[in-house]
């Protein structure tokens, strides 16, 4: 490091006298003439890459502090599976922006230059890869560090390809009403130590953070230990795509919004989320530390927001599930583990125990989900997956992690395999009412998603793509009772 001063508390806030804003990068950049800002950031990844890797302000030490093939101080130490995701990216975000603004100011501006954000979740063009990843040059004439080499990313959405609407999707966890606990839906991770990759995900982390990650970075080859192929898909190369940073801005953004619905959605009060420590470097090399409770006010602790917080409109059912007790019981599953390179259906079983309780699931005061436990593989196959209970839509997942889930060296709590749950119970009330909620005849469906081809090619078939297989443990339907009827 290239100081060893080392603060109990930051306060380089102080020095600040306006709010930044991060403003959408498509309202920034809607053409291909340059927008200041987006100029400023490609400017300063050229310069933070020119840097010795031995730097921590370089971009190949930023990118380590998330996660790497290699270790040193504060590297691999990214926060996924728990409920620390959130906080722990804004703090990551915060520190990356002060270094990238350092280089901004050095260079001329612009004066109220904050990090861009890429809101995916909108119609065309805004829901493709924003014009400055993938114009090969700057102005001047030089390489444009925010294009990857061919391959860096997925081939269609470098080639300006859509991602679906079900890829950038934030209104599951829009439904959700608490932070952490209170069931396996919370928006935020179940309570975890701090750790890589622990197990459950919260509902912004499942989707759309880890799909985004994948459908961006597209396959990866089997084993790779380097970052050229497929970044955004590894969490070990992730954070070297220049765009990871305007996702996550994003992501972040999320949080805000959230908060910004009421209705009780509130962060956790819990010492251990609030008093947690992380440490970082800052613009000038020195060591940082942050706890969670210093960050969780974005304009009065951090000094910026975003040009965009309006609260989500929410527009699903009688929110059954958000008032959910703990309490919840298996009431089916698949009988044994599924296996698939392409699509699989596989029976729910009910047994006759909890026969009645399935048929009476479309009542007010039951909610359901689905959990799919156990997925095994031995990296992301670079596809995602959708879900669908009989044929019904439930969800979208993404295997983003799993590689250090199977690492022996893990550093997770030990549970096997990851898992991620989904909100059934509106499609669980629109089967009955269709008449087709029977206890005989439930299956579940997993689909692998091609990529999206290069705009105008042919899309590849799944089975030109040579997916390796996963293994999904066991997908369960839980039935949870209500504490009051919605
Ligand atoms: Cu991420």
């Amino acid at each position: 490091m290239t100081s060893a001063a080392q603060s109990d508390h930051y306060d380089g806030n102080s020095q600040e006298d306006q709010v930044r804003v991060r403003r959408d990068v498509w309202g920034l950049m809607p053409g291909a003439d340059w927008d200041p800002t987006v100029l400023a950031y490609a400017k300063a990844v050229q310069v933070m890459q020119a840097r010795p890797a031995t730097d921590p302000r370089s971009w190949s030490y930023q990118g380590a502090i998330h996660s790497a093939f290699v270790t040193g101080p504060l590297m691999n130490q990214c926060q996924h599976g728990t409920w620390f995701f959130l906080a722990w990216h804004r703090m990551y975000l915060y520190f990356f922006e002060r270094i990238v603004r350092a280089n901004v100011d050095a260079h001329g501006g612009p004066a109220d230059f904050a990090l861009p954000y890429w809101n995916y979740d909108q119609p065309a063009p805004a829901n493709t890869l924003p014009l400055a990843f993938r114009t090969p040059a700057l102005p001047d004439g030089s390489a444009n560090p925010l294009m990857l080499a061919p391959g860096g990313r997925s081939a269609g959405i470098a080639g300006g390809a859509q991602l679906r609407p079900q890829d950038t999707s934030s209104a599951a966890a829009m439904l959700t009403t608490a932070f952490v606990g209170r069931g396996p839906l919370s928006f935020g991770g179940d309570v975890s130590l701090p750790v890589r990759f622990a197990r459950s995900a919260g509902q912004l982390e499942q989707q759309p953070h880890n799909i985004i990650h994948t459908v961006v970075g597209g396959p990866r080859p089997r084993g790779a230990t380097d970052c050229r192929i497929g970044l955004m898909t590894d969490p070990r190369c992730a954070a070297l795509d220049p765009i990871f940073w305007l996702h996550h801005a994003n992501i972040d953004r999320l949080w805000v919004t959230w908060l910004a619905q009421g209705g009780g959605r509130s962060d956790p009060t819990d010492a251990r989320w609030l008093n947690q420590r992380f440490t970082f470097v800052d613009e000038h090399g020195a060591l940082v530390n942050l706890t969670v409770a210093d960050i969780l006010d974005t304009v009065s602790q951090l000094n910026y927001r975003y040009d965009d917080q309006t609260p989500a409109a929410v527009t699903a059912p009688a929110p059954r599930v958000m008032r959910m007790a703990p309490d919840e019981e298996l009431v089916a599953a698949t009988d044994q583990p599924v296996t698939l390179a392409g699509p699989v259906t596989a029976a729910l079983v009910v047994p006759g125990s909890t026969r009645t309780r399935v048929q009476r699931l479309a009542d007010p005061i039951s909610a359901a989900y689905l959990a799919v436990d156990d997925i095994e593989a031995a990296q992301n196959p670079g596809v995602v997956y959708d879900l669908l209970l009989n044929d019904a839509y439930v969800g979208t997942f993404s295997l983003f992690g799993i590689e250090l889930m199977n690492d022996p060296d893990r550093d997770h709590e030990g549970v096997p395999g990851l898992r991620h749950t989904f909100d059934v119970s509106a499609i669980v009330t629109t089967l009955e009412a269709d008449g087709r909620w029977d206890p005989d005849e439930l299956t579940v469906t997993v689909v692998p998603v091609a990529p999206a081809p290069v705009p105008g090619a042919r899309a590849a078939g799944l089975e030109e793509l040579g997916l390796e297989p996963i293994t999904l443990g066991r997908i369960s339907l839980f039935a949870v009772e209500s504490e009051t009827a919605a």
